[in-house]
């Protein structure tokens, strides 16, 4: 590791601290003016709106509000692109593998290109990184700001040909200034080594992380660190208006979301949790639990959040790590399962607490219920 590299592992560790700082002080000192409860928004109120409540409120500022809004308008253009695609061409590979060695869909490619396009554009992002490019991309045109956002821009999209949900998923971290790359003075190497020290943060330092799933409806979930809410696209009106205010995940619940066709695969422990559930999990002998799998995390969760149970993708004999990327999708879930009152676990630590050693690690993952994921780990 360089001289300069070491001193952004630091600096970024320093920023770790910060932002649990601030978000310790935020809650601990900031007192809810009357005229800000009058303000707070609830069920109805549309996306833009909160956004500048939550400025208003000083809960983010006018940089990372400006990047939040860019994601809506992300999202509702892949909706649209996905609600078209069957009609359009867009459905069908596009002929390219990612550097996981991953077939692309055609729509990951545009969904890719939109979410890059957006956030470039709105100068506020120092650094983006999505699951479809090989490595982070440093944003040369910034006039403030300096976030750092990770996302997938379109999961699950081997569904797409069968008009099955799929979802976006990011989270968004602070850069740090000592990280920031100079396109003066440094070399393609050196800001390609600062951008992935930008990008591989823990999820503990998340700023904000949220999903947007295109489905019967297109809803968007985001969390900015005190609670979780979701709003709804009226297509009428092309705004998301609240329509989840303080999403709870239950405390437990009878679905799992596994793909058990891997079972001959999986660990004695985790196939005797498995084996376990169809007699009634923790309170054994009572009914067994239902099981819910679309294959697309973002459904999957979403549901999961909604009616409580657990989701997993674990690792395996053939692949250790499991399937799922710790940056862009366990860790942003994790985030919103923790302030849901939920977990967000690798089955033997809490995913918030993994530092990433590269860009497109994996990790098993398991969220859900808070006991449902406790129980799960109890075999472990
Ligand atoms: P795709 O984007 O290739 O459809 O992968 C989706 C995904 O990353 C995640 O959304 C699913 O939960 C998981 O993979 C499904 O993987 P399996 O097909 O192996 O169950």
């Amino acid at each position: 590791m360089s001289a300069a590299t070491s001193a952004c592992a630091r600096a970024i560790v320093a920023t770790k601290k910060t932002t649990a700082a601030r978000r310790a002080g935020k809650s601990a000192t900031r007192a809810t003016p009357r005229s800000v409860a009058a303000r707070a928004g609830g069920a109805g109120t549309p996306f833009t709106t909160w956004i500048l409540q939550q400025e208003m409120e000083e809960k983010i500022d006018g940089e990372l509000a400006v990047v939040l809004s860019s994601i809506g308008l992300a999202c509702k253009q892949i909706a649209s692109l996905v609600q078209r695609a069957g009609l359009q061409g867009m459905t069908g590979l596009a002929g390219e593998t990612n550097v996981q060695g991953e077939d692309q869909k055609k729509l990951d490619v545009i969904s890719n290109d939109v979410f890059c396009d957006v956030l470039r554009q709105t100068g506020r992002t120092g650094v983006i990184a999505s699951e479809e490019e090989d490595v982070p991309v440093a944003v040369e045109e910034t006039f403030g700001g300096n976030y750092v956002v990770v996302f997938d821009p379109l999961d699950g999209s081997s569904n797409i040909d069968a008009a099955v949900s799929t979802g976006s998923i990011w989270g968004i971290y602070e850069s740090d200034s000592t990280c920031i790359p100079d396109f003066g003075t440094e070399d393609a190497a050196k800001i390609e080594e600062k951008c992935v020290m930008n990008v591989c943060q823990p999820g503990n330092n998340l700023l904000c992380a949220g999903y947007c799933m295109y489905s019967s409806s297109t809803i968007l979930v985001l969390t900015l660190g005190e609670g979780v809410y979701g709003f709804t696209l009226d297509p009428t009106v092309g705004e998301f208006i609240m329509s989840h205010d303080n999403i709870k995940v239950p405390e437990s619940g009878k679905i799992y979301s596994f793909n058990e066709g891997n079972y001959d695969m999986w660990t004695p422990g985790l196939k005797k949790y498995m084996d376990s559930l169809k007699t009634g999990g923790a309170e054994q002998g009572t009914k067994p639990y239902s099981a819910r799998y679309i294959g697309s995390l973002v459904g999957d969760f979403h549901r999961t959040i909604l009616y409580g149970g657990i989701y997993g993708y674990p690792g395996d004999s053939k692949n250790p790590n499991g399937k799922l990327r710790l940056l862009y999708e366990c860790a942003p879930m994790s985030f919103i399962a923790e302030q849901a009152g939920g977990m967000g676990s690798t089955g033997k630590e809490r995913v918030l607490d993994v530092v990433p050693e590269k860009f497109h690690q994996r990790v098993p993952f398991f969220t859900g219920s808070k006991k449902e994921v406790q129980y799960l780990e109890s075999f472990m």
